[in-house]
């Protein structure tokens, strides 16, 4: 990642807290790119157009350079510079780029708790819902279902290397949902009580495969193994244009030292620290999205719909 003294302070703040996972999660990673844009437009000094353009491509690049993987944070810069080429000055640039940042960051939120009314409706009285890491996606069918006076119960696995698990529990606890702490590698041995699976999404590429967390793909295949429903929390910008024109999705590995300090391992032994891992559509029932609760086949759909089969290979510069 690129730091620029020359690029606002809040650009490269919120890049930094992206790498170093202070903001984490897709959803949030998306709109914390769309609001620190929006604070480069409206502190830029000056009558300069061109230096504003300048400034917010800068922006863009440090911005979606800070995490590889989640597509979110690609879509959300893009759907706040949209139309910026059309502006004539620095007023109206600015103005287009905070109405885009305001607009994403009020849909992106608007969506989650859609996704919690419709993924509601999947749960009933007295299930036992099992997810992975900590997404605000997943936790809004959940605390959605338990807000309408549903018995549901939680085990949620601890996801290594940062254990993001602790804070599914600590924030399902908050609200009165009863959960258990399980290690990752308990999966399986959980099944056979387990009623449904809820997980979110970094990528939803344009084959219906779903990009999340590290062991989300180990989730899905003993889940389909024991006849568990696997579900998917995807707002739809978290699916992937650049998917459609061919591109593969960048899998992040992080440190080792992330996994365990290399000290207490014998001279020579190799650690890998990969971040996310891709599910086949064929272990997914549904994707859980605002537009309704969907087939993961018909990604190739949402994401024409959503972003335009011309503007995408345009915008790849194909
Ligand atoms: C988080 C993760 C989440 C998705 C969706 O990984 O994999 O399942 O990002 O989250 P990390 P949300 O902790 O490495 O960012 O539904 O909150 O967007």
């Amino acid at each position: 990642m690129r730091l620029d003294a020359t690029t606002d302070m809040k650009v490269n703040e919120v890049a930094r807290s992206i790498k170093n996972m202070e903001i984490r999660g897709a959803g949030l990673i998306a709109r914390s790119a769309a609001e620190a844009l929006k604070h480069s437009a409206k502190e830029f000094q000056g009558e300069d157009l061109t230096a504003l353009m300048r400034k917010l491509e800068e922006s863009k690049d440090i911005l979606v350079g800070s995490r590889p993987t989640a597509i979110s944070l690609w879509n959300a810069v893009q759907a706040t510079l949209r139309g910026s080429q059309e502006a004539t000055d620095v007023e109206e640039l600015r103005n287009i780029v905070v109405f885009n940042a305001d607009r994403f960051v009020k849909r992106s939120s608007e969506a989650v708790q859609l996704i919690g009314k419709f993924g509601a409706k999947r749960l009933k009285d007295d299930m036992k819902i099992l997810t992975h890491c900590n997404s605000k996606a997943a936790l809004s069918v959940i605390k959605n279902a338990h807000s309408r006076g549903m018995n549901i119960e939680v085990y949620a696995t601890e996801s290594r290397p940062w254990r993001q698990g602790i804070l599914t529990v600590k924030e399902l606890s908050d609200v009165g949902i009863p959960c258990t702490l399980i290690i990752d590698s308990a999966v399986r041995w959980a099944m056979k009580d387990v009623d449904a699976v809820f997980v979110g999404a970094d990528t939803i590429c344009s084959n219906g495969a779903l990009i999340n967390k590290i062991g989300t793909s180990q989730i899905a295949m003993a889940a389909s193994d024991s006849r568990v429903p696997f579900m998917v929390c995807a707002e739809t910008y978290k699916f992937s244009p650049r998917t459609l024109s061919g591109e593969m999705v960048e899998i992040e590995e992080r440190d080792a030292s992330e996994v365990i300090d290399a000290k207490l391992l014998p001279p020579g032994v190799k650690i890998r620290n990969p971040v996310f891992d891709a599910t086949p559509p064929e272990y997914i029932d549904s994707l859980i999205t605002e537009l309704g609760v969907i087939s993961p086949y018909a990604a190739y759909e949402v994401i024409v719909r959503e972003f335009g089969q011309a503007s995408i290979f345009e915008e790849m510069g194909d």
